[in-house]
């Protein structure tokens, strides 16, 4: 067989590869371009949900919508934090491969997911959490429409926004948004602050679980070591459980409207809906302890020498009362989750990597090594 030289080998064979598609794409329309919805929340425990087995949880629409669509039980976020995570799923790549923490030096020349959209003819739109660059403006990555809330570093918001929830918000945004281009091929990120802290959420969501008292037999260990912690620190497990499981009550309320809104503007079969965490839960913030806590009181140092104020308001005279507890994320059987799995190995690993580096940019990771701790 004689060779062809590499040049025209790699011709030919782009040839032979693109020949089929060239030829169906004359004789059939293009196929349609289906609408995609992605649905974040932040700092989600795999064990937050109903449908994953969380016993007191009130998630009956991403119950229905895990039933009818497809409900994965195995997969790696790109990082343990907010940000890190984030990057993954914006640019298909690990964090590790950028020199500068994104959130705050953007993805460079990094190709994202909503350019990738937006060059294929589909309106885009980011509402909610941002937290991956200093532009949340129309434009960046790609987006045409960015309803980012202002935000503190972490991405926490404080207060309940309506009596709907601290979320509630962005999803009107999103229905509006995808009302004005259900037309054409749209793609939107509906990235929620829940259950980041602080949780906080309004009376009239906390009324739903009133009756609840917390029966600590239905957790695994590692819950229930979580829960010895909160009363540790003074708090009421079912309290503060109470109050965790409202927030994620109310953007489960919130979905629910969302995706009847698609059926009633006939949009189910043409909709891809994603919903997915972050990463796995926080830790709650028990008073001194714990690689959270100490990841709070560095910014809330880094924050005091700026003169900003503290992060998030809280009475740290009655720790009981203090909603830093309200953090009640639960891992369903596994261990971890964000923060403890950074502070354990990454680190380790920075500082490894630093013995190679040239003095200044040794520097420079180290720097965002810890606003990865955000
Ligand atoms: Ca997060």
């Amino acid at each position: 067989m004689k060779h062809l030289p590499p040049r025209r080998g790699l011709s030919l064979l782009t040839t032979l590869i693109l020949t089929p598609l060239v030829a169906s794409a004359a004789a059939e329309p293009p196929p349609p371009k289906p609408n995609i919805v992605f649905l974040f929340a932040d700092d989600l425990g795999w064990g937050d949900l109903r449908f994953y087995g969380h016993p007191y949880a009130q998630t009956p629409h991403l119950d229905k919508l895990a039933a009818e669509g497809t409900r994965f039980t195995q997969c790696y976020a790109t990082g343990v934090t907010c940000c890190p995570s984030r990057t993954g799923f914006m640019t298909s790549q690990f964090p590790a491969r950028f020199a500068k923490y994104p959130a705050d030096a953007d993805f460079g020349d990094r190709v994202t997911i909503t350019a990738l959209l937006k060059q294929q003819g589909y309106a885009t739109g980011h509402f909610g959490k941002w937290h991956i660059g200093p532009d949340p403006s129309a434009g960046t990555y790609g987006i045409d429409a960015i309803g980012a809330d202002p935000e503190e570093p972490g991405g926490g918001r404080k207060a309940s926004a309506t009596e709907r929830g601290r979320d509630a918000h962005l999803y009107d945004e999103t229905v509006r948004f995808i009302e004005s281009h259900k037309d054409q091929p749209f793609f939107v990120n509906v990235w929620n602050h829940i259950p980041h802290a602080p949780v906080n959420p309004s009376q009239t969501l906390l009324d739903a679980f009133g009756p609840l008292q917390v029966d600590e037999s239905k957790f695994p260990p590692q819950m229930r070591e979580t829960f010895a912690r909160c009363k540790s620190a003074g708090g009421d497990v079912s309290e503060h459980l109470r109050a965790y499981l409202a927030e994620i009550r109310s953007i489960d309320a919130e979905i629910g409207r969302l995706l009847q809104r698609l059926d009633e503007l006939g949009l189910r079969e043409k909709t891809i809906v994603v919903f997915s965490s972050d990463q796995g839960p926080a830790d709650i913030l028990t008073p001194g302890t714990g690689p959270s806590e100490k990841a709070v009181a560095k910014k809330q140092q880094k924050r005091k020498n700026q003169g900003k104020p503290p992060l998030i308001a809280t009475d740290e005279s009655n720790p009981a009362t203090n909603i830093r507890l309200n953090a009640m994320g639960h891992s369903g059987p596994f261990r971890g989750g964000k923060h403890p799995d950074l502070v354990k190995r990454l680190s380790v690993r920075l500082e490894a990597w630093k013995a190679t580096l040239p003095t200044a940019y040794a520097k420079t990771a180290s720097s965002d090594a810890e606003n990865e701790l955000q």
